[in-house]
């Protein structure tokens, strides 16, 4: 066997880390110097190979028998399958009632690919992907903003000099540990401000002087950031030559903050009235970051509550400026490139939109069709995912587990049973593979090349290490193949690095302009940040904002006060991760050591609610409403507040948090409602078993060693790393 090795980067989350394969008839990967991650890995990333050989990777394509069992079959009968369907079904439903639904682990070539697929090769407009659960909510407010969406508008190593930092929603030591390292600053200034209804283990390193835990009631971020505009305005820390120079609407946003005191403030959050002061100041004191994460964003207001928390940051005069900053923590491996290449139902490539002549007219010409034939723009995820069984009769699946991580799954599950034809194309029979007609076995990210877009809109190269196994194949191959099988016009190579200069012609003159890139250039080491015309732009904002006139855009909201609809039981559920889960689990519940210490749901209940409802540690509890129930394992814990229980999203069956969330979502960015769920909580007297429960590790390693609860080799612990 001979030896390979490749410098790659990590196939899970947007921080991207960077790290060499080496492939010599068994795979092991090392850490690899990189301004995110300086040769770190979580435990996710040390372990990341162990799925390469899986003894459960799919081999070969599977189609549904009559019996109704998957047999295994050939590629040609399977892609044969998959264009009859299609064909068929636009034939007698019409070009919508073919869908797509991707995701945002796939790399930028693929993810443009796919968006192209819909339109040219099936001529839909039914695409949309996972991302709409992700990042919608701020995308969608950045865009209104700043007229452009890049997660992180800066380096990440910006961070470093923070004295300041305001993170909300957002439990990186969890979901990006090496991110730590880049918050070490802040904390040895005391200024690690943490917003949680968990003392989450981010929130836990705030203690001993490092910063300040608000701990917040769940959903209540958009009146907490109102009110921390209120106190920034009323007390004269607000920037006003900034806010002259660089911004429009001031007035209504001051008049909308005007009612927030910080008394209503305070009985609405939670947070005591001293620590709004006390974080008002400190975030006017210069060298300010704010940060938002999913637990701020996957709310039905959370456009609202991202645009609050850039107007306060526009307020302080953070945005732009070279010490100061706001973003949002891109979540999945390319969340950032997959929203801005067109598997976005509104979107083409480029960060363009579907509306605009100007883009149909240039894309097509890329794509050397008419730009009338292309469809419209489509429906967001969960309408997508609303269609199902309805008007829309065949689904391509690439790049998602729909049925453990989209809201309310039993009722995605019933609707993906009513297709016609369900194709799913992965590398594991997912839990959504399993119930497909057609199962397309396709590459891990160390077998294929192509890019990825980190969290900072730097567009970074992924490398072959090694072969994939025999019976797989990549997607752009597949998409060729049933492109020619449908007959569909222009050309569908199955090159990344071809496909990339497409792509790369496609965004030209778009807001995610990768014009002046290839992979030959990439290859050289460059720093490339998007817009990448003939240089990277690492931030983008330091001149202006991507609005015509330059200025960014205060736009006034309101938080509702609780609708209607929040029924369901007397505890709030609000969702989230494990280190050592990920996503949807179809990956990490196949790495054992990952699995080994993460097996199973737990849920976090607050020990006075435990012993009111009866509830032991490690006792099997039973969460319901009208939905459905999970059955989990109690961890009674005083890190959550009274009113709120914990669960992880990662797990399927009766652990499969997602029977319990609505499909009600964001009105402006579509993006469901995760994180607050009305819930009852009790005794699952069925099986009563005791077992210790594990506490949320932080774990970041930077060397390798022996491996503990938290990752791989040493621990990074309030007071720092520890090799
Ligand atoms: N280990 C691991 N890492 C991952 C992932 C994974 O699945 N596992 N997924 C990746 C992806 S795709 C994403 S999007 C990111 C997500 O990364 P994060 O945004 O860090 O993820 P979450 O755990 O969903 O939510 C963060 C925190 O929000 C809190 N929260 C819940 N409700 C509220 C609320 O109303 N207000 C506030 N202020 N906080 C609230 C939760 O208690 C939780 O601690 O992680 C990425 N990294
Ligand atoms: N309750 C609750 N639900 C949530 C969330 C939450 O916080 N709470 N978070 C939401 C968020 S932020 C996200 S991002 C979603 C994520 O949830 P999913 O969209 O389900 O994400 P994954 O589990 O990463 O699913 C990816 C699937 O595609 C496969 N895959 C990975 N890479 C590739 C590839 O290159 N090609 C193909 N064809 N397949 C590939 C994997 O094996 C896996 O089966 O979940 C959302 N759901
Ligand atoms: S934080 Fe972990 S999962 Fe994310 S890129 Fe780094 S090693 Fe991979
Ligand atoms: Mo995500």
């Amino acid at each position: 066997m001979t030896m390979s090795s490749a410098d790659t980067h990590c196939p899970y989350c947007a921080l991207q880390c960077a790290m060499t394969v080496i492939h010599d008839g068994s795979t092991t990967v090392a850490g690899r110097d990189f301004p995110t991650n300086r040769g770190g890995l979580c435990a996710k990333g040390w372990t990341s190979a162990e799925l390469l050989a899986s003894p459960q990777r799919l081999g070969m394509p599977l189609t549904r028998r009559p019996d109704g069992t998957l047999a295994e079959t050939t590629w040609d009968e399977a892609l044969d399958a998959v264009a009859a369907a299609f064909r068929d079904t636009k034939a007698a439903h019409g070009a919508d009632a073919n869908a797509i639904f991707g995701g945002g682990g796939l790399t930028n070539e693929k993810a443009y690919q796919l968006g192209k697929f819909a339109r040219v090769a099936l001529g839909t407009s039914r695409i949309d992907y996972n991302g709409r659960f992700c990042m919608s909510s701020a995308a969608a407010a950045s865009n209104r903003a700043f007229g452009m969406d890049r997660g992180l508008p800066f380096p990440v190593t910006d961070l470093d000099d923070a004295r300041t930092i305001l993170l909300l929603g957002s439990n990186v030591a969890a979901t990006m540990p090496p991110f730590l390292a880049h918050l070490a600053g802040a904390r040895a200034n005391g200024g690690l401000m943490v917003v949680d209804p968990r003392r989450s283990a981010t929130a836990r390193l705030t203690e001993d002087g490092a910063g300040t835990h608000l701990q917040a009631a769940p959903g209540t971020d958009l009146p907490l950031l109102l009110g921390l505009t209120h106190i920034v305005i009323a007390e004269g820390l607000a920037d006003r030559a900034y806010i002259e120079e660089r911004t429009t609407g001031f007035d209504a946003v001051r008049r909308s903050v005007a009612a927030w005191w910080p008394e209503r403030t305070s009985t609405t959050t939670g947070v005591p009235v001293a620590q709004l002061r006390e974080t008002a100041r400190r975030l006017a004191a210069g060298r300010t970051y704010i940060l938002t994460g999913r637990g701020v964003e996957q709310h039905v207001d959370g456009t609202a509550t991202a645009t609050a928390a850039i107007n306060l940051a526009l307020v302080l005069g953070l945005v732009g400026r070279e010490d100061s900053g706001y973003g949002t923590l891109t979540g999945q491996g390319n969340g950032q490139g997959g929203r801005e290449h067109g598997q976005k139902a509104d979107q083409l490539p480029g960060y363009r939109s579907i509306r605009d002549p100007e883009a149909r007219r240039h894309v097509a010409g890329v794509w050397g069709v008419d730009h009338d034939d292309l469809p419209d723009a489509g429906i967001p995820a969960t309408a997508l995912l609303g269609e199902l069984g309805g008007p829309v009769k065949t689904l391509l699946v690439a790049g998602s587990n729909v049925v453990v991580s989209a809201p309310d799954v039993e009722a995605v599950r019933a609707r993906l049973e009513a297709l016609d034809t369900l194709i799913v194309c992965d590398f594991f029979l997912s839990e959504t593979a399993e119930l497909a007609d057609i199962v397309l076995p396709v590459l891990q990210w160390a077998e294929e090349e192509g890019t990825m877009t980190s969290l900072e809109g730097r567009v970074i190269r992924r490398r072959q290490a090694l072969p994939g196994p025999d019976g797989a194949r990549s997607e752009l191959w597949i998409m060729a193949e049933i492109a020619r099988r449908l007959g569909a016009a222009s050309t569908w190579s199955t090159n990344p690095a071809e496909v990339f200069d497409e792509l790369a012609r496609a965004s030209e003159g778009g807001i995610a302009d990768y014009s002046g890139l290839s992979h030959a250039l990439l290859d050289t080491g460059i720093e490339a940040y998007w817009p990448y015309r003939s240089e990277s732009t690492p931030r983008p904002f330091a001149e202006g904002f991507a609005h015509a006139d330059g200025l960014a855009r205060l736009v006034p909201v309101e938080a509702a006060p609780p609708t209607p609809t929040d029924r369901g039981g007397d505890l709030t559920l609000v969702t989230g991760r494990y280190l050592q889960q990920y996503q949807s689990g179809t990956q990490t519940r196949r790495v054992s050591e990952l699995n080994g210490a993460r097996p199973e749901a737990q849920l976090e209940i607050h020990p006075a609610t435990a012993s009111r409802l009866g509830i032991r540690e490690g006792a099997l509890v039973a969460v319901s409403n009208e939905r459905g129930t999970v059955r989990a394992r109690a961890s009674v814990t005083t890190d959550i507040r009274h009113d709120t229980v914990f669960l992880p999203f990662h797990y399927a069956g009766d652990e499969c948090a997602n029977r319990l969330t609505e499909a009600r979502v964001d009105p402006t960015s579509a993006m469901p409602e995760f994180k607050r769920t009305r819930v009852t909580v009790a005794l699952d007297a069925t099986v009563p078993v005791a077992r210790p429960t594990a506490h949320e590790p932080v774990g970041v390693s930077v060397a390798g060693g022996p491996i503990d609860d938290a990752g791989r080799g040493g621990a990074l612990t309030k007071e720092g790393l520890h090799a």
